[in-house]
């Protein structure tokens, strides 16, 4: 058998259903002996698909190998404390209309292994110092900047709720003398886990989020919220970025080593 031949299990699942029998067995025979191949089949299908499963549900309380593959940047959360920090590297789209602003800066994130909650701090810049515009910032559901902001795909919705209970909604923004600096909490979006938000993007809107207050349907799905005018992907990075950004209102000391 080569490398390239199916495993055995497969090749014996297809001969079993598609070949006939060696001898006529009486017709009872013939359906009782099909349930039974049809359902060792299932059991044998399924098994590890179960064992998978019990493995990784078993995982969330002990530290089985098979969540260390599902979870995680390993090096990263032991080296820097039990803690992960991603980054976002904000720039504006391309050929963007000379009525917006070109919108630079960092979106920081940390999260204390397994369950903390995760942090986040804007540093954006390059918005004119008189601008007042609330501008809307979520996270969307790829890291897919190919064609500008607008692959990125829609809000990482994998709860399937409504705007603006998406986990990465994290609301509007109103600039303050061209820059955007705030601190806050997203309690229901990890960088840890199936539904991590390491790898997806962060997405700058021309608007104010109407968070799901208007009266069409595009508000319970995104909040009105116009153009894409600067986005960026997340990504694994060091304390470094996190503890060089001056300190906001409302960020916590502890833990800040
Ligand atoms: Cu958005
Ligand atoms: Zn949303």
């Amino acid at each position: 058998m080569t490398s390239h031949d199916p495993l055995p299990v497969t090749r014996g699942y297809k001969r079993r259903s598609s070949g006939s029998p060696p001898h006529p067995p009486t017709q009872n025979n013939i359906t009782q002996t099909q349930a039974l191949n049809g359902n060792m089949e299932k059991i044998i299908l399924q098994l590890p698909l179960m064992l998978l499963a019990l493995h990784i549900q078993s995982g969330e309380l002990s530290d089985s190998p098979v969540l260390e593959i599902v979870e995680a940047p390993k090096p990263e959360v032991v080296e820097f404390n039990n803690t992960i920090y991603g980054t976002c590297e904000v720039t504006p789209v391309p050929n963007l209309p000379a009525s917006q602003p070109q919108i630079s800066g960092q979106v920081l994130f940390r999260q204390v292994f397994p369950n903390g909650t995760l942090e986040v701090k804007l540093n954006l810049r390059g918005l004119p110092a008189d601008d007042r515009q609330a501008r809307a910032i979520h996270i969307h559901q790829y890291g897919d900047l190919s064609q500008g902001c607008v692959t990125a795909g829609h809000h990482y919705n994998p709860w399937e709720v409504d705007h603006p209970d998406h986990l990465g909604d994290l609301g509007n923004f109103v600039p303050e003398q061209g820059v955007i600096r705030q601190f806050q909490k997203l309690p229901e979006a990890k960088l840890f886990g199936g539904h991590s938000v390491l790898g997806r993007a962060v997405v700058v809107h021309e608007k104010e989020d109407d968070l799901g207050m208007g009266s069409d349907e595009e508000s319970k799905r995104s909040g009105n919220t116009g153009e894409r005018i600067a986005c960026c992907v997340i990504g694994i990075t060091t304390p470094r970025l996190w503890q060089e950004t001056e300190r906001l209102p409302g960020e916590e000391v502890e833990g800040n080593q």
